[in-house]
């Protein structure tokens, strides 16, 4: 089967991000870079996913900003929004729509095993909602509408889609070829952030103190100020190692936005002290995301603008999206 997009002969990529905190510097090096880079070679669309962030409570006025800030922040890192496509998951009604179709074909006891239900369950052991249980079913519908053939997500996301393939392949058997098989892209230089103050977790916009994470929107001195406070490891050596997880993490965070090799980052600070390598860092973070957080402020001022752009963005999508439901409501025998 040709997964290609027959008029561009390039490939569609689909991904979504949650807008269920302030993006982190592990969001944008993990993920949102390489989805700018992207744009240049495959048929991007990429969607702000509110719609799983309600997995988890939110505050109304907090979601409400979040959604235009990550909105914003998509836009503000360049990725242009003609020559892909750009939209609000709650804003394309096919998505719950076909989630429902999906859920029928999708078995209790495969969800069951997926491990982020697990985890996010413990973590809010007083709000396991059904949501959050289909959470990858949901997910399964974003992919499977824009008939992608790559989905750019990072290692923890790689089982809910194996969940959308396998559901994907189970629905083409019954009804026939509708739906695109698509594939996992993860990127070859996604760099891991971990956590400023404990370097064996991930960085995470949902960790409760906020010296561990640094925000794509956070200003210079609080940036700086982060990096100082930094755990390092035993010795005073600059030196990627694995018994010096706290250094090797801002090694990784320097060289992944300075462009500079590990081997490089350790020759130029031979012989000098953490003190002068978190400052270096920290600087030069705060100069990596500076232009991001004044062109979000920019475009988050002008909200008639952005408005005109992500309904813009919308109609677009569900263009798609809806043929791929119909078609898929057809086969099952709705009267459309
Ligand atoms: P939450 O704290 O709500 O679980 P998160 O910040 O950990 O959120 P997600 O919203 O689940 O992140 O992730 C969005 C994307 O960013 C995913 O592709 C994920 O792999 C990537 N990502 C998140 N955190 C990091 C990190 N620390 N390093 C590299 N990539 C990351
Ligand atoms: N679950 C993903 C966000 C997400 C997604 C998607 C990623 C929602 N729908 C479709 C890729 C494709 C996350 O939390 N990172």
């Amino acid at each position: 089967m040709c997964n290609t997009n027959e008029e561009t002969a390039k490939k569609r990529v689909l991904s979504c991000i949650q807008p269920s905190g302030l993006l982190t510097l592990g969001n944008y090096l993990g993920a949102l870079k390489n989805w700018t880079e992207m744009q240049y070679e495959f048929d991007c669309t990429y969607a702000v996913a509110d719609l799983h962030a309600i997995t988890v409570r939110q505050e109304p006025a907090k979601l409400r900003s979040q959604i235009y800030s990550t909105f914003a922040i998509l836009l503000a890192l360049g990725i242009d929004p003609d020559k892909n496509t750009v939209f609000i998951q709650s804003q394309v009604p096919e998505h719950t729509a076909l989630s429902w179709l999906l859920s029928c074909y999708t078995q209790f006891g495969e969800m069951s095993r997926m491990t982020q239900f697990k985890d996010k369950s413990k973590k809010h052991p007083d709000n396991i909602n059904v949501g959050l249980f289909s959470y990858p079913v949901l997910m399964a519908a974003d992919i499977l509408l824009y008939k992608s053939d790559l989905v750019p997500v990072g290692e923890d996301q790689k089982q809910h889609l194996e969940i959308a393939r396998d559901i994907a392949v189970r629905f083409n058997n019954i009804y026939g070829d509708v739906f695109t098989v698509p594939e996992a892209y993860i990127p070859k230089a996604g760099a891991r952030i971990r956590s400023l103050q404990d370097p064996s977790k991930k960085m995470s916009k949902s960790d409760d103190n906020v010296n561990a994470w640094i925000a794509i929107l956070d200003g210079r001195d609080d940036i700086i100020r982060k990096f100082k406070r930094a755990v390092t490891d035993s010795g005073s050596e600059v030196r990627m190692a694995e018994d010096k997880p706290g250094v090797s993490n801002l090694i990784t965070i320097y060289s992944a936005v300075t462009g500079k090799s590990t081997a490089d980052v350790e020759r130029e600070f031979e012989g000098k002290g953490y003190g002068d390598f978190k400052l270096a860092v920290g600087e030069a973070v705060a100069d990596a995301l500076a232009p991001i957080k004044q062109k979000h402020d920019e475009i988050i001022k002008d909200k008639k603008a952005m408005e005109q752009l992500y309904k813009a963005g919308a109609e677009k999508a569900e263009y798609v999206a809806r043929k791929t439901y119909f078609k898929a409501m057809k086969k099952v025998g709705f009267v459309l």
